[in-house]
Formats: structure tokens, C-alpha cells, sequence
């Protein structure tokens, strides 16, 4: 089998390269591990960046979007028992946040690409990748391509497929995790709430008007199902309380630990193969920025290989991996900056007036807000 771009995963980067792709009239396979169900259900991202939203609407993807994702124009900043809104829309020239789950960009992308044709294999592992070649080998056989998109997420296999000493890799642990939960209950606030408590980090956040997305910062290792519900509303309670405000319970439907960590490889391209997304970096979830990378690194690559492909030269191919790294550190500092403010880091005292410290500037200058916001919006001038 032939392709000009073999697509390694069908996540947001994947899924978001080939919609590109198909528009612009070039062959694409994409090729998934998981069945079409896994895909479409793993929970994960809710935040969507404005140029994130704008790009789905020029692919076409964006109806179910438009009438379900809901505009956010603020976020809170809670700590020390005070609850304090950052004006984003106010502060970041106009630009807003849509919630909208990253199941849902899924399935609406999947949906698109099944409609339309090209092929969107599941349950197709692939094994190995040839970057000097350009061939993928899969469960099925091999895949010739002119070029392979590694859109195989942090755990996947492209970014092996790159010989040793080749990159760069920049990394961090953090010595914590997310205990996350999906509630049937109305969201108790009506925008994102980022608490800094002593009993360490905990965030509101939402999918719909029936649906709540909540997480408290525990241990890395922990298992979710040593959480009972009643243990996990009880910290959700305290770390979130406040003078006449109380946070509305309901059946917990979905729980999970996550692990959190920065990761960076350089380069981002080696031969025929491109990483896209989280195969190349990971942030913390605290920015809400992993998705909005992922499809940003998608649109990059799309428009690099339409000129190629249009007799343009490549010039836009050879400079992907730069352009993509500078929003990526954008990102990967912002995230940093926002898990370092708002978690417990240590019982140390000094540090917790640090960081307490830090909220409060944030939260009282125009000039430090304005920086928060510009950045957790998406920065325009990263582009
Ligand atoms: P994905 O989504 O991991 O997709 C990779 C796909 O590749 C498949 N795959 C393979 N396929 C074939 N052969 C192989 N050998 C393969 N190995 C793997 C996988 O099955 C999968 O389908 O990577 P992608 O596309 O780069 O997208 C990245 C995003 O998923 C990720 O950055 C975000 O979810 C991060 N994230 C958030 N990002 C945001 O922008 N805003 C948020 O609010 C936000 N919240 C979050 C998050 C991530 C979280 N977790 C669970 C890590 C909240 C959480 C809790
Ligand atoms: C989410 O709704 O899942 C979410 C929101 C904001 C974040 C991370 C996750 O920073």
C-alpha cells in the first residue's frame, strides 16, 4: 500500500492533520491502535483556545461545536478563602475560551472523515517506523509514504523510530498527579475555578449544563479506585470552600488518575518523519494547553505540506519544527508557571508565601493579569 502522508493516530493532531489534508486534496491513511469506541470515549481535555475553534470552523468541523461548546470569558483564581475572576475576553483583546470535550473534537472529526472516505483504520497497530524510508510497518503489512505524520501521543512509537542521538529531550516530573471525575450534576459556578488550598490544588470545571468536570491534585501513583466518592466530594468541599457558596454533589460517572509532566524532543522532524502533538511534548494540564498544541502543531504541518505539494518548495517543511517549538515553550513555560502557583508543592513555608504571594499580584495587577490571560487564551503572535 501507497500514501503521500501516512498518519500514525487518531487523536486530536491526527484526526485534525488529515481533515487539513483531505481539504486540501491530498491522500492521507490514518492509522489507530484503538477501536473507534476507545477513541471517541477517553476523557481528557475540555478547553478549547479561540484559534482553535477558528481553525475547526475553516475545516468544516465545527456545526456541533457551535451549538454546544459554551463561550467562557473568565476564569477564577481561588486562595486564602477568597475567589477572584480574571477577566480573559477584558484583558485578551476580546479573545474568549469555548468548553467543549476533547471527545467531542473527536468525534466530530471521525464522523467528518468517515462521511468523506479516506481511510481510518482502527485496530491497527502500528509496530515500527522508517523515517529514511518513509514506510510504517503495521499489523496489516507496510505503508509507503512521502511523508509520516507521528501522531502517536507520548506513549506511542514514532518518536522511537528516530535514531539515538538524534534528540534532545527536556523533561520534568512533577511529584504529584490529577485525580479527575466526570458528575451528572450542574456545574455549581459558571466558569473554571483554579483553587490553591493547603490540602493542595483543586479545579471546577465543566462539560455541559448536566455535566461537571472535577479535579483534586493527589499523589502520581494513587489508584482511583482507592477514592470513594464520599472521599472525593469531601475534598472537592473542603479545598473549594467558600462563605455562601456550596458545591452541588451527584453520581460520580468517570474517575481517573493522571500523572503530570513537561516533556519537550528536539527536533520536532527527522527524514520523512514529522511528530505532531503530545509525541513530541507534554505540559502539565494546568494551562489547559496540550490539545490546542496538538492541532496548532497539525495546522503547521498541513500548511507546510500543501505548499510542498503545490510546487512551492520546502522552505515551510524545513522550518516546522522550529516554528511549532516556539509555542510549544510558550506553552510549556506557561504551564509550568500555572502548576508551580496554584499546587501544593511542599510543607515548606517560605515557598507557600511565595506562591501566595504570587496569586495575590496576579490577581490585584492589571499588568500581571493581562499576562495570564493573553497566555491561557493563546498568544496570537505565536501563530
Ligand atoms: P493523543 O490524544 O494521545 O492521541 C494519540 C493517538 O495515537 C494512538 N496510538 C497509536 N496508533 C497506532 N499505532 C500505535 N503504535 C499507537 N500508539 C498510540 C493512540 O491510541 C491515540 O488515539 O495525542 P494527540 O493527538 O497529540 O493529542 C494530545 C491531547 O490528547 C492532549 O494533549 C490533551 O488531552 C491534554 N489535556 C488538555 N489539553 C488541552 O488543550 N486543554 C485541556 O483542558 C486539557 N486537559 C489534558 C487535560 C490531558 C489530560 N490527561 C488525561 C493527560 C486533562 C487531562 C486530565
Ligand atoms: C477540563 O475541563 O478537563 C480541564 C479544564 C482546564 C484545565 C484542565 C482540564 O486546565
Amino acid at each position: 500500500m501507497r500514501t503521500q502522508v501516512g498518519i500514525v493516530g487518531a487523536g486530536p493532531a491526527g484526526l485534525t492533520l488529515g481533515r487539513l489534508l483531505e481539504r486540501a486534496g491530498i491522500e492521507s491513511v490514518v492509522l489507530e491502535d484503538r477501536t473507534r469506541e476507545y477513541v471517541e470515549h477517553r476523557i481528557r481535555a475540555g478547553v478549547l483556545e479561540q484559534g482553535t475553534v477558528d481553525l475547526l470552523r475553516e475545516a468544516k468541523v465545527a456545526d456541533r461545536l457551535d451549538h454546544e461548546g459554551i463561550v467562557h470569558s473568565g476564569i477564577h483564581l481561588q486562595f486564602d478563602g477568597e475567589r477572584h475572576r480574571v477577566p480573559l475576553a477584558d484583558l485578551a483583546g476580546d479573545r474568549s475560551i469555548v468548553i467543549y470535550g476533547q471527545t467531542e473534537v473527536v468525534k466530530d472529526l471521525i464522523a467528518a472523515r468517515l462521511e468523506s472516505g479516506p481511510p481510518l483504520l482502527f485496530e491497527t497497530p502500528v509496530e515500527s517506523v522508517d523515517p529514511e524510508r518513509g514506510v510504517i510497518h503495521h499489523a496489516g503489512g507496510e505503508l509507503e509514504c512521502d511523508v509520516i505524520a507521528g501522531c502517536d501521543g507520548f506513549h506511542g512509537v514514532c518518536r522511537s523510530g528516530i535514531p539515538e542521538g538524534v534528540l534532545t529531550v527536556f523533561e520534568r516530573e512533577f511529584p504529584f498527579g490529577w485525580l479527575g471525575i466526570l458528575a451528572q450534576v450542574a456545574p455549581s459556578i459558571d466558569e473554571l475555578v483554579y483553587t490553591h488550598h493547603p490540602r493542595g490544588f483543586a479545579l471546577l470545571s465543566l462539560r455541559s449544563a448536566e455535566l461537571s468536570r472535577y479535579y483534586v491534585q493527589c499523589d502520581p501513583d494513587e489508584s482511583a479506585d482507592d477514592w470513594s466518592d464520599d472521599a472525593i466530594w469531601e475534598e472537592l468541599r473542603v479545598r473549594t470552600a467558600l462563605d455562601g457558596w456550596r458545591l452541588e454533589e451527584g453520581p460520580i460517572l468517570e474517575k481517573g488518575v493522571t500523572g503530570m509532566r513537561s516533556f519537550v524532543a528536539e527536533p520536532m522532524q527527522h527524514g520523512r518523519l514529522y511528530l505532531v502533538g503530545d509525541a513530541a511534548h507534554i505540559v502539565p494540564p494546568t494551562g489547559a494547553k496540550g490539545l490546542n498544541l496538538a492541532v496548532a502543531d497539525a495546522r503547521t504541518l498541513a500548511e507546510a505540506l500543501i505548499d510542498w505539494y503545490g510546487g512551492n518548495g520546502d522552505d515551510h517543511l524545513r522550518s516546522y519544527s522550529q516554528k511549532c517549538l516556539r509555542r510549544v515553550w510558550r506553552a510549556e513555560q506557561f504551564s509550568y508557571w500555572m502548576t508551580t502557583m496554584l499546587h501544593k508543592l511542599s510543607d515548606d513555608a517560605f515557598e507557600q508565601r511565595l506562591q501566595l504571594s504570587q496569586l495575590r499580584y496576579v490577581t490585584s495587577s492589571r499588568a500581571a493579569a493581562t499576562s495570564l490571560a493573553e497566555n491561557y487564551v493563546g498568544l496570537t503572535t505565536m501563530a
